[in-house]
This record gives structure tokens, sequence and C-alpha cells, in this order.
């Protein structure tokens, strides 16, 4: 077992990886033992800078980029030449390429915007939504809106034409109702429409075979409640989830490996990788919050990679990764030597 794993992580290193490896490379990972580190919008801006080219908050604390970069695509869908947390697609796609071409992984998310209210994400003041983006007032908008998505992914491309292959976690945390395509704002069979139309659109007319696709509900749910609009394993390759702290220690480490034990069940009979897809404490008001809560939350689960959100420049204390001089800096450190985490470093 350890053998086939060295090989199989090595084989992957060196050679380009398509999205295969990629995924075979993550679950071995996960069936070491070992999780990979990521950060929302690492290499564009941190807790007090942004835009300065070659700067990432993880690597001034630890000395190595997080294995895994988050980026969100939401404002695509209208041509914007920046995301809505201002971050250039230009800067995303540079990024994006240049984060595989070291041997990473990136993966994005997509705010998009309420294609009936003009709204954003959030704007959940209708359930007509998803209806008439299936078959209704918002139909051709959204085709307009999914072909532009498309431009973009299709540009991910090495130099060589290499199409760089990334996690694309669309329709995310649909378990809660805070999304216009969250779950009291359409039924299930709408939701998995949704899910299919965009998969159809993507990979069956634009070709865009490379992505990997993740699912992801929000926590605080039962594995029926985790399945209950899984839109099926033709269109799924990772089961995630999005899991944050907002209480105490204790309840969060529980929450979080309730959910990975019922996920790493269903992982198995779905043949999936399951990874902690969005995660982390607002402003991490706990000194050692990453090796005595974060750590001993995911050890127990074959974890592919969790990423903590953005440590925004422009929101005070909106921050959930490290940064040099904050208060659990040394205790990052200690959570980069662990034996059990992987930055991009160790991928090299
Ligand atoms: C949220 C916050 C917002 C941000 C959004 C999309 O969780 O960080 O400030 O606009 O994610 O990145």
């Amino acid at each position: 077992m350890a053998a086939t794993a060295v090989i199989l992580c090595s084989c992957a290193a060196s050679s380009p990886k398509d999205k295969a490896s990629v995924l075979a490379s993550l679950e071995t990972y996960a069936n070491d033992g070992k999780v990979l580190f990521g950060h929302q919008d690492d290499p564009c801006y941190g807790h007090s800078w942004a835009w300065e080219s070659g700067r990432s908050d993880v690597k001034e604390v630890c000395g190595s980029m997080p294995a895994v970069l988050g980026f969100d695509l939401g404002g695509i869908e209208l041509g914007s030449p920046k995301n809505l947390d201002d971050v250039p697609f230009e800067l995303i796609r540079q990024e994006s390429i240049r984060h595989y071409e070291a041997g990473g992984v990136v993966t994005f998310s997509w705010h998009v915007r309420n294609p009936l209210t003009g709204g954003d994400s959030w704007d959940v003041s209708s359930a007509e939504v998803v209806g008439n983006v299936l078959d209704g007032a918002c139909k051709e908008k959204f085709q307009e809106w999914l072909g532009r998505l498309a431009d973009f992914l299709g540009s991910l491309k090495t130099a060589d034409g290499t199409q760089v292959p990334v996690i694309f976690r669309p329709w995310h945390e649909h378990t809660g109702s805070w999304f216009w395509w969250g779950q009291d704002l359409c039924s299930k069979e709408q939701y998995t429409a949704l899910w299919q139309l965009t998969y159809d659109y993507i990979v069956g007319q634009r070709g865009l075979s490379e992505l990997i696709w993740a699912y992801s509900p929000g926590a605080g749910t039962d594995a029926e409640g985790y399945m209950e609009r899984y839109p099926g394993d033709a269109v799924v390759d990772i089961l995630g989830v999005d899991c944050y702290q907002y209480g105490d220690n204790e309840s969060y480490i529980s929450l979080v490996k309730g959910t990975l034990a019922y996920m790493a069940d269903l992982g198995r009979q779905h043949g999936k990788t399951i990874a902690l897809t969005e995660t982390g404490y607002e402003g991490i008001p706990y000194p050692k919050w990453w090796t005595e809560v974060l750590l001993p939350a995911v050890s127990e689960a074959p974890v592919a990679y969790l990423l903590v959100w953005r440590n925004a420049h422009d929101k005070p204390g909106h921050f959930y990764g490290p940064w040099a001089g904050c208060a659990t800096e040394e205790d990052f450190k200690a959570f980069y030597d662990s034996d059990e985490t992987v930055f991009l470093k160790d991928l090299n």
C-alpha cells in the first residue's frame, strides 16, 4: 500500500497531470492519512496587502504556498474584468496556471449573481429563480452566462496547450437557504436539473472534460440530507462539505468529525474522494486552533484536502488563514510541520 502510494505521487508530480491523475493523487494522499492544505485567494491579496505579485500570507508564515488554491468566479457571468471581491479574472487565470505548473491543485467556487432579480448570490427574495433558469424568463440569459463561464474555464491552458484540470464547485451550500439555489428556494428536481444543465453545457457542449466536479453541501445535516439533492455519480467527482466554526472548539470538532465520518462511508459507496471544501474560524481567536482544533477534526477521516477561506485586506477581522505576525503564527508552523499536512513544497 505504502509503495503504491509513493509511485503514484512521484508520477503525478513529475508529468503533466490530467483530471484522472489529479483525482488519483488526491485519493492516495487521503488514504495515506494526509491532507492537502488550501487557502482562498492566497496569491492575490492577504491580511494587509493586495495585488503584490509573489506574495502569500501562508508562505510568509511557513515558507511554502498552500497545496490548494481557491478562487471565486462570481462576476464572470457578466463579462466583468473582476470578481465580486475585486480580483481580476486575468490574475486568477495566471495564478491558476502557475500553481498547476508548480504541482499544485486549483479549485473554483462560483458566487453567481441572481439572474432574475439582478441581485447577488445571496438575494433570496424570490423562490422562482431556478425555475426561470431551467425553463422561463432567465433561460436565455443563463445560457449566455454559462457561455462566459465556459470561455474562462477553457482559457486555462499552459503554453503547450494543456488544459489545466481544476476542481469546479458550483451550486454550493445548497442545504442552507442563503443562496438563490438553496434548499427552500427550489425543489430537489430543480436543483439536480440545474446541476445537470451546467454539466451538460460545460462538458457536453463545450467539451471541458478536464473539470473535476465537487459537490459541497453545508454541514449540519445527516447522510440522508447530504445526499438528498445529489445530482449523481456521473456528474460528481468529489464529495465535499463547507463547515465553519461559529461556536466553541468542541462543537466544531464534533461537527466536522461526524460529517466527515458519514462522508467517508458515502465516498466508499460511491467511489468518490472526500474533501473539506471550505472551512475556518473567522479571525481565529484561539491561538492553537490549527493543531488543537482543525487537525484533530480532520485526522480520523480520509480527507484529501481542506480549504480555509480568504484573508480579506479590506474587511477588518475577516481572515481564516495565518499571516505574518498573527496570534496563531507559531501554531500554524507546527501545523505545517505535521506529517499529516501537505503544502506545495511537499508536492514537488
Ligand atoms: C464570503 C465573504 C464575502 C465574499 C464572499 C465571496 O464568505 O468572504 O466577503 O464576498 O465570501 O468570496
